[in-house]
């Protein structure tokens, strides 16, 4: 029947600032989701596997210099190349768990000083997420992290953290408020300094009730309306 054919997988989407635990919790999801037997598939942005992809990870790497406005398109671009992809899944069913998104893009490039609204503009007409799900760890704890898996890490592959660009406090201090100005009604708020468990345990109960919702046929919307 047609209420059937209106049931979709949801758009979630992890954000927060560097090293607040999405990536952990994001596997965490998928696993609690496929156990439930959910087709459900991992996502993350930037999407280092595509051209666009590439220029982003160089710069990332310090091993470029971009333009501040050009490196936001290119994230932007990063975006669009998937987003038929994205619409495409979401439609036959699957469930995407998305490791940033739009909002990393605005809050990042607006905390280097761009106009949030400028920001906001290459991602209109992107796929809105059902459910964004804020990892909340205050800037300075980050920092703590970020020094503590930068001595752990300084010999390892990933090249230790402090290779990366934007490390540093005044920086992650400038994206949390950035994200402050995101949020909205599709948005809720985890604690992340609460313990692994407990936070795996709200956003379980956050994502169950989200992928309810878009089986039941809530229709798609779009960025930034
Ligand atoms: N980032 C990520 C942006 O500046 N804009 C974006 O649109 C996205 C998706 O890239 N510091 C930044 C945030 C991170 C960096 O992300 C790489 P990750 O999750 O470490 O791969």
């Amino acid at each position: 029947n047609n209420h059937k054919s209106d049931s979709r997988g949801a758009l979630i989407v992890l954000e927060g600032l560097d090293r607040s635990g999405k990536t952990l919790q994001s596997r965490k999801m998928i696993s609690y989701l496929e156990g439930l037997s959910y087709s459900v598939e991992s996502w993350r942005f930037p999407n280092r596997n595509t051209g666009v992809g590439q220029m982003i990870s160089t710069y990332l790497a310090n091993k470029s210099e971009l333009d501040d406005h050009a490196i936001h398109l290119l994230f932007s671009a990063n975006r669009w190349e998937k987003r038929s992809l994205m619409e495409n899944k979401l439609r036959s069913g699957t469930t995407l768990i998305v490791d940033r998104y739009s909002f990393s893009g605005v809050a990042f490039s607006s905390a280097k000083g761009l106009n949030i609204e400028w920001c906001k503009a290459p991602e209109m007409g992107l796929l809105a997420p059902d459910l964004v799900l804020y990892l909340d760890i205050p800037p300075e704890v980050i920092c703590s992290i970020i020094k503590f898996v930068v001595e752990v890490k300084k010999a390892a592959e990933r090249g230790g953290y402090g290779g990366e660009r934007y490390g540093q406090l005044e920086f992650q201090r400038k994206v949390a408020l950035s994200y402050q100005i995101l949020h909205d009604a599709s948005w809720k708020t985890i604690d992340a300094c609460l313990p692994i468990e407990y936070v795996e345990k709200q956003l379980q109960e956050a994502v169950l009730d989200c992928v309810t919702t878009c089986q039941k046929g809530k229709p798609l919307s779009q960025l930034w309306s």
